[in-house]
């Protein structure tokens, strides 16, 4: 087989398998046309909206705008941890679930908002990585997004709402300390899904040489076939690159690095001079805006961003705070 056709084949089996065929199909033809041409190759892709709220082409951009972000940042984010003691809340060891699953891809934002908030309450939890391309791992389940969180042989779906259960798990009684009514909070939190997660893709793919970077992580982290892992890198960024401008489009976004610089600013200045915009410790807003940053902290863009505006001392903070991930090693 041609070396186009595998590229071509692969990447429509990710996008088929990640629901996104058209997006994938006016993708290919927009690349294979050119890029000064008129049509509106995704403009049906970005107006359909998805049950859960986000259009087809915004899933696919975090989807797999979520697979290239993730935690390059986490394996180096522990050097910092060794500094301060562990600023982490245990769950109590009765409250504690006996068995938590993480279905996941690596560096989806949502999954990673997951993981923040277990890291940080200290619940130990496997993770299973999985394929999207077959969803293999999930064929079980009806929902076909992730995360999944299988917690004691219960799945729990959609990451705001798996946070807030498993709040109220690990913390019944005072259940207000975990899962906040606080206003603050919970405006920040949707703050993070309705804004901040807009502005990795345009950032991540900004350029070939990111998007390249972007889907060595991805192709390196993910589950993926040995054939599988080249046409993921390279299709991947391509298709990607077209992708995260269009996005910019949608977004209204004309400098995707001020965006992201004016996201983190935003962020600061939210903070009002606290430690955290829970006070003295993390709350669910500041673990959210963490778990969605973490994956491309050792990206260019996240370089630039801690570089360029006021939110690394924050997000020091929180490494430490979160410490070492709970994850279970296979
Ligand atoms: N609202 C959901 C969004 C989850 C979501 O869109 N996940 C993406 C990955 S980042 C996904 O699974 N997309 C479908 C696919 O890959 O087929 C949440 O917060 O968990």
């Amino acid at each position: 087989m041609r070396r186009a056709s595998i590229l071509a084949s692969s990447s429509r089996a990710l996008l088929a398998s990640t629901e996104y065929t058209t997006l994938f199909h006016s993708a290919s033809f927009y690349v294979a046309s050119n890029a000064g041409s008129s049509r509106r190759w995704l403009s049906t892709s970005t107006r359909s909206k998805s049950p859960g709220g986000y259009s087809r082409a915004t899933k696919f951009s975090l989807s797999l705008g979520s697979l290239a972000a993730a935690s390059v940042a986490v394996g180096s984010s522990s050097l910092l941890v060794e500094e301060e003691a562990c600023a982490k809340e245990p769950v109590k060891p009765d409250l504690a679930p006996k068995e938590v699953v993480l279905y996941q891809y690596e560096a989806c934002p949502f999954c990673n908002k997951v993981k923040a908030f277990l890291d940080y309450y200290d619940v130990p939890y496997k993770v299973v990585e999985v394929n999207p391309f077959s969803k293999k791992e999930i064929k079980w389940s009806e929902y076909k997004k992730v995360p999944i969180l299988m917690v004691d042989g219960e799945p729990l779906v959609d990451s705001s709402a798996i946070i807030d259960q498993m709040g109220n798990k690990i913390s019944p009684v005072k259940a207000s300390s975990v899962v906040s009514n606080d206003d603050e909070e919970n405006k920040w939190r949707r703050w993070v899904d309705d804004h901040l997660v807009h502005m990795l893709s345009p950032n991540i793919y900004r350029n070939t040489s990111e998007a390249l970077e972007s889907f060595d992580y991805i192709a390196n982290n993910g589950n993926f076939s040995f054939y599988e892992k080249y046409s993921v890198k390279y299709a991947g960024a391509a298709a990607m690159y077209f992708v995260s401008k269009k996005l910019k489009k949608k977004y209204n976004i004309t400098d995707e690095r001020a965006a992201l610089y004016d996201a983190a600013e935003t962020w600061v200045d939210a903070l009002d001079g606290r430690d955290f915009l829970g006070g003295s410790k993390p709350n669910l807003a500041d673990l959210a805006v963490f778990g969605v940053l973490r994956p491309i902290r050792q990206l260019q863009s996240g370089k630039d961003m801690v570089e360029h505006t006021r939110i690394g001392d924050w997000y020091s903070r929180m490494e430490r705070a979160v410490g070492e991930s709970s994850r279970i090693k296979a």
